[in-house]
């Protein structure tokens, strides 16, 4: 059980990284058949920032914002090359300036704060480590937002697909998933209209086979709300292969990497480490170190 346990954390965050790297060259695309021909195994701005969290989770063995907000600028100006939308880097700038971590972003978009998806794309490590503790995990969840998104419906996208996660790790990958109770646990989880109207399209298309509808209807956008319910989607509607979740999500179009980050992190939250195909595995960019990574945040977590 132990073992189980250790392998979810893996299978979480490699397997954000490898739906991020799937995603990567058909960002912006129109639905289609994905044909993987050759996996190149880069991972964007979405795995960057996921490594951040964990990073500074680790690091603190818990959340501390000021921390997380350094390591993300660290880790930004070392890469900045990853495909970073322009919200994050102009936060990073005026912290750099000595704007306190937990004000900067209030600044962006006129003063209403980003509703992006970039806090619920990195958020798969939050996920994990609180999976069992619901109260900590919203308010870190809400907390590694503010850093650079304040708006509510960016905050309260990263805390469902923290949930998300979190659900996905507590579930038995041997027996049946039963998505009408995962989508319940979620929508009474959220308080936010919009977030549960649209999960009750989720619970309705779940059977839809014409996939323009289903991107029509839930979004494949780069707005939280527009693409954490389309993950959590991919995910239930393909609960028994990681390997048709993140495909099926990467097919859907518009913001692939993202939407196949967040997949791949709740369904290798699901499946564990081994479930993963061995030829994404090996061909993935410091693959080592993001697996050694989930093992450390195992490891605090057993020792807590
Ligand atoms: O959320 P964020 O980090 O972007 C993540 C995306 C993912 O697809 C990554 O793979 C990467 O490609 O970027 O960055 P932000 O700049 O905070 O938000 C992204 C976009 O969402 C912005 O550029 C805006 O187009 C839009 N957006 C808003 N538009 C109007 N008003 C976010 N918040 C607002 C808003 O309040
Ligand atoms: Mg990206
Ligand atoms: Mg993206």
């Amino acid at each position: 059980m132990k073992d189980m346990l250790k392998s979810k954390f893996v299978g979480c965050l490699v397997g954000n990284a490898v739906g991020d790297a799937l995603g990567s060259s058909f960002e912006g695309s129109w639905i289609s058949e994905v044909k993987i021909e050759r996996f190149s195994g880069r991972w964007t701005d979405d795995t960057h920032m996921m490594i951040g969290v964990a990073e500074s989770l680790i690091a603190n063995k818990g959340f501390d914002g000021s921390h997380m907000a350094q390591i993300f600028i660290k880790n930004y100006e070392r890469e900045p090359w990853r495909g970073y939308a322009s919200g994050p880097p102009r936060v990073f700038r005026w912290i750099r300036s000595g704007v306190a971590w937990n004000e900067a972003a209030k600044r962006l978009f006129g003063g209403a704060g980003s509703y992006g998806n970039g806090a619920a794309m990195r958020v798969a490590p939050v996920g994990v480590f609180y999976h069992d503790d619901l109260e900590q995990l919203r308010s870190v969840a809400y907390g590694q937002s503010r850093i650079t998104h304040v708006h509510e419906l960016g905050m309260e996208g990263a805390a469902i697909q923290a949930y998300a996660v979190a659900l996905a790790v507590t579930a038995d990958p041997s027996s049946e998933l039963d998505s009408h109770a995962f989508l319940g646990r979620l929508k009474d989880f959220t308080h936010n209209e919009v977030y549960k109207r649209k999960l009750e399209r989720v619970w309705r298309l779940l059977g839809e086979t014409n996939k323009g509808r289903v991107a029509r209807e839930l979004g494949n956008g780069v707005e939280a709300y527009n693409s954490v319910p389309t993950a959590i989607y991919c995910f239930l509607r393909n609960w028994g292969s990681f390997e048709d979740s993140v495909l099926y999500a990467v097919s859907l179009g518009g913001d692939t990497d993202t939407i196949g980050a967040m997949t791949g992190a709740i369904s290798g939250a699901h499946h564990g480490v081994e479930a993963i195909p061995e030829r994404w595995k090996s061909g993935l960019e410091k693959g080592d170190y993001i697996e050694e990574l989930a093992e450390k945040l195992w490891f605090v977590k057993s020792r807590k």
